[in-house]
């Protein structure tokens, strides 16, 4: 029996599921109850007004589709697909459904796809329909069930959720039970998978509501990618279990989030969609004056960037601090100075310590060293990586962040660099080793060093230093061209720089710090 697009989405909340045994799915529930015809969320392209009852029904149905085709409690669900409220209904039906949910940014290839795939190995993935023919084959060749789903919901998802019972007992799952794996790109190239459990993310949800003081009348502009923990653990999991509304973008656009914000309260971003805001003309005291907070993650937020917001438009940013492995760890007061530049305080329940990176011995305030984290945000290791997991975590449980930072006098946090080989470009993290491997392979090619230096719009961009055999000399077309069908698109450098030789130490380690400095307005302009 099929049913149509208005009984999917308005259905009433379903009486018989009781989420009490189901630890997140209790908490992503709890900001709801008794208030199930309250809108939850607003997709205006679309044209969709959801409540509570709306959405949790739709998981339900999700959760009834996922268990049919054939994925039990620990198996994965792995989702490639555009944002829309169908693949955030998919999200919350694995919880109840008691698998992990797995998803990737939309921009990766088939390459990228195929490590992922046969890392994960899911029971069932959900890609676009264009992409099936592409992926469907490493997905099928892996032991999945493959569904498709558009940015409009179409597909045989769509279908699958249509013909399965409208509501679903929630399997019961223990604090300590997966919830969420996601991958992070490695240092040796390798992307590694990080595995959240229910308590992570609950504990991190229920911490960022009441410190952000997140309610039911809050609205949020929602125009973060879903398959990142700032969208998807940070912007949907304090919004619901808050129980407040939030009004759904595909993607950021500097219009559309002017027009949003005299109907929102909050919006949370990465600096990128601040300094693109601070180019337009409409933003003004009058345009933001609804806005109750402003939230910043993911990436460093300038120092000037915070201040000329407050003299653009009243409000002091709130900056944040997190990482895939631990969600939120910091964070600027609510109430008091909220200080440019540093990303605030440890966030209640949750330990951080500067300490020599080499020994691990803590270091007193005001000292730099390396960022270390304890707490019931951090993550339980890498999805079957134990030697990796282990070198992470120090014997007494604190998670090496390799961010280097310092704790001032009165306990701001600030972040100074990364001991990491990491590059982040408008919040996207990029590990260069990968994009190293791929264009030292090219015919040509002696060596090449992919480095992150400052770009207007992204914060940091790529670029790559590349040395030549003089015979055979590819220029930079060539380079991007052999690389572009294997990386995803924000990965490809945005210059490539011909060297005679690298920069290398008397140890023969190449200086990425002084190919940064030597060619740091390489993407100004
Ligand atoms: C797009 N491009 C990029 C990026 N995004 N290049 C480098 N870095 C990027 N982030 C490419 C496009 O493919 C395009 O290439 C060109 O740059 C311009 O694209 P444009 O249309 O301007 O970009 P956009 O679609 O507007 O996207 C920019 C964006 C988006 C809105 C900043 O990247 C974004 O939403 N970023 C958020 C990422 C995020 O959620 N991070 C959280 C990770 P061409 O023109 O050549 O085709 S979670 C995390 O970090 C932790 C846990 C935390 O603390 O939150
Ligand atoms: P990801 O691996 O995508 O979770 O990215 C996490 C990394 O982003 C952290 O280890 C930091 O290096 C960086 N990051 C997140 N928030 C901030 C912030 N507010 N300021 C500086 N760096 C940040």
């Amino acid at each position: 029996m099929s049913r149509t697009l208005t009984s999917v989405y308005h259905s009433p909340m379903s009486t018989r599921s009781d989420y009490a045994t189901n630890h997140l799915a209790r908490t992503l529930r709890s900001g709801s109850v008794g208030r199930g015809q309250a809108l939850c969320l607003d997709d205006r392209k679309r044209g969709l007004r959801l409540s509570y009852a709306d959405i949790f029904a739709m998981a339900e149905r999700y959760a009834s589709a996922i268990a049919q085709a054939g994925v039990k409690p620990d198996d994965r669900v792995m989702v490639q697909a555009e944002k829309s409220v169908e693949v955030m209904a998919v999200y919350l039906g694995t919880v109840l459904a008691g698998a992990a949910f797995v998803p990737l940014n939309t921009a990766y290839t088939a390459r990228e796809l195929e490590h992922f795939i046969s890392d994960a190995k899911p029971a069932l993935f959900i890609c676009d329909p264009a992409a099936r023919g592409t992926f469907a084959p490493i997905a099928t060749a892996n032991g999945a069930t493959v569904l498709t789903c558009d940015a409009t919901g179409s597909g045989t998802l769509a279908e699958a959720g249509a013909n399965a019972a409208d509501s679903f007992e929630a399997i019961p799952r223990a604090a300590d039970d997966l919830a969420c794996i996601l991958y992070t790109s490695g240092t040796t190239g390798r992307s590694k998978g990080a595995m959240l459990t229910h308590a992570n993310l609950a504990s991190n949800a229920e911490t960022l509501r009441d410190y952000w003081r997140f309610t039911s009348d809050d609205v949020l502009i929602h125009a973060l990618p879903i398959f990142h923990a700032h969208g998807l653990f940070v912007a949907i999991n304090v919004s619901l279990t808050a129980g407040g509304a939030m009004l759904f973008e595909q993607k950021f656009d500097a219009d559309r989030a002017l027009a949003l914000m005299p109907d929102a309260t909050a919006m949370m971003g990465v600096p990128t969609f601040y300094t693109r805001l601070l180019h337009h003309d409409g933003l003004t005291f009058e345009a933001t004056a609804g806005i109750r907070v402003f939230i910043s993650g993911s990436a460093p937020l300038p120092a000037e960037t915070h201040r000329d917001w407050t003299a653009r438009t009243g409000h002091n940013i709130l900056e944040r601090y997190g990482m895939t492995e631990t969600a939120m760890n910091t964070s600027n007061p609510y109430d008091g100075e909220r200080r440019p530049g540093t990303v605030g305080f440890p966030l209640p329940g949750i330990e951080i310590r500067v300490t020599e990176p080499e020994t691990g011995a803590p270091l007193p305030n005001g000292r730099i060293g390396g960022i270390e984290i304890r707490g019931p945000n951090v993550f339980k290791g890498y999805w079957q990586m134990p030697e990796k997991t282990a070198e992470e975590f120090r014997a007494d449980g604190f998670f090496i962040t390799g961010d280097l930072g310092v704790i001032s006098e009165d306990g701001y946090v600030t972040i100074v660099g990364r001991s990491k080989d990491l590059i982040i470009s408008g919040g996207y993290n990029i590990y260069p080793k990968e994009i190293e491997s791929l264009i030292d392979a090219i015919d040509g090619v002696v060596e090449s060093a992919v480095f992150g230096v400052p770009h207007p719009d992204f914060g940091e961009g790529v670029v790559a230093a590349v040395v030549r055999q003089p015979d055979a000399a590819p220029d930079a077309a060539t380079i991007i061209a052999a690389i572009a069908p294997d990386l995803a698109k924000f990965k490809q450098p945005k210059a490539v720089l011909f060297l005679d030789e690298l920069p290398r130490n008397t140890m023969g380690k190449v200086q990425k710090n002084t190919l940064r400095t030597d060619n740091a307005d390489v993407l100004q302009g």
